[in-house]
């Protein structure tokens, strides 16, 4: 901007000069009163008049803004516009399907609350969520008043007791008077084969049956005194055989009695050689029984892995010790029904006899809710 400055009489004349001079361009920006000398010692005053007279760059670039300005507002216009179609649209169309997966248990779709509160206790009773959701199922019937599944009967228990007999088989091992049955005990080491022997020994024989152990444990320092002081507490007769020769005679002696329980060495399920000498000992055995026996305190993966390998001799059934040490209780589920294997014996202490209890849904409903036999 150019600035120029004009003396003249009045604003009036200012005014109209600076227009004539310089047009619209041009606008007075100040005045002021200023004496003028116009002959000797004569002085006028005059309107000294300040104009700012704009430059051409000026109004270009005035103008480019505010071109620039109207089509920035144009944008925004149509960005508006767009915004509001799609608000219009999300609005008309169906509301879209959530994608988060329903929690299994969290839900109140399906089950009614003291259903998923049962299935709740089984899991953190260490009940997988597939194989408690399985049982939850069948400790449920539909309850048209509430169209949802409900526990089939007042109480959880007795509901859990339904569910555990759709799920999980139990072997009660009918032994009888008249006919010589044979029990063989395997499984990894110190799992509590032997103290389970001398508990089911003691057992059967308060029930009125003649039993009778033999171990194959022999070589092991101690095996056979751990086992003799069991049974000669409690007046059962005990062979010691170290050949599978050796076992059949044992058997033979020990013919008259109801009930033989064998009492194994402890292997690991990863040594395929002495799975295989215990196969020989126990092959062609008449009448044999085989129970796995595992402890609840073990990984259940391991578990798992003693039902495979010690399941190339046989088991019938599983035989799960140390209840009273885990207060996951749930692996029993998981493993029998993973496995198939039913479950025969259940033991929760060191004490001879008393610890043991044959398993039933009364006493695995019972562990699984109150923890405890
Ligand atoms: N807490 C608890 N301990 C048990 C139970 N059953 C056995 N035990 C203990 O577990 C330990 C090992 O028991 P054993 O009967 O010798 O085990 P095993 O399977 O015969 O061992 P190996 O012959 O070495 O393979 C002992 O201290 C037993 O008292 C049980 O149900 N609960
Ligand atoms: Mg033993």
């Amino acid at each position: 901007m150019k600035i120029k400055k004009i003396l003249v009489d009045s604003l009036q004349e200012a005014i109209e000069l600076t227009k004539t001079m310089y047009g619209d361009k041009a606008t007075i920006m100040s005045t002021k009163v200023v004496k003028t000398k116009k002959w000797l010692f004569f002085s006028t005053n005059k309107l000294e008049v300040t104009i700012g007279i704009a430059d051409d760059e000026d109004f270009q670039s005035h103008f480019n803004k505010e071109k620039e300005l109207y089509t920035e507002i144009e944008q925004i216009k149509t960005t508006l516009k767009d915004v509001v179609n799609v608000v219009k649209n999300v609005k008309q169309e169906p509301p879209q399907q959530t994608q988060t997966p329903k929690p299994q248990y969290q839900s109140n779709d399906d089950f009614s609350l003291r259903a998923m509160n049962l299935a709740t206790k089984l899991i953190n009773m260490g009940v997988e969520q597939d194989i408690a959701k399985k049982i939850l199922e069948d400790s449920c019937g539909f309850d048209i008043n509430i169209n949802r599944l409900d526990l089939k009967y007042e109480d959880d228990y007795e509901s859990l007791k339904e569910g555990l007999s759709k799920n999980i088989s139990l072997k009660a091992l009918d032994f009888s008077k008249s006919i010589l049955s044979i029990l063989a005990l395997v499984g990894p080491t110190g799992v509590g084969k032997t103290t389970t022997i001398a508990k089911l020994a003691y057992m059967y024989k308060t029930q009125g049956f003649k039993t009778g152990v033999i171990t194959l444990d022999s070589y092991r320092t101690g095996a056979v005194q751990q086992l003799q002081s069991y049974v000669s507490l409690l007046e059962i007769p005990l062979r010691v055989a170290d050949t599978p020769q050796k076992l059949r005679e044992c058997i033979g002696e020990l013919s008259s009695l109801d009930i033989i329980f064998i009492d194994t060495a402890g292997r690991s399920q990863y040594d395929s050689i002495r799975l295989k000498e215990l196969k020989h000992y126990l092959e062609n055995v008449p009448s044999l029984e085989i129970a796995l026996t595992v402890s609840t305190t073990t990984d259940e993966r391991i578990i798992l892995d003693s039902a495979k390998k010690f399941g190339e001799l046989g088991i019938k059934s599983m035989i799960f010790t140390k209840l009273d040490e885990t207060v996951y209780p749930g692996c029993i589920v998981n493993a029998s029904f993973k496995t198939n294997l039913p479950i025969s014996f259940l033991t929760f202490g060191q004490k001879v006899p008393n610890d043991i209890e044959v398993a039933t849904y009364d006493n695995l409903a019972n562990i699984l809710l109150r923890g405890t036999i």
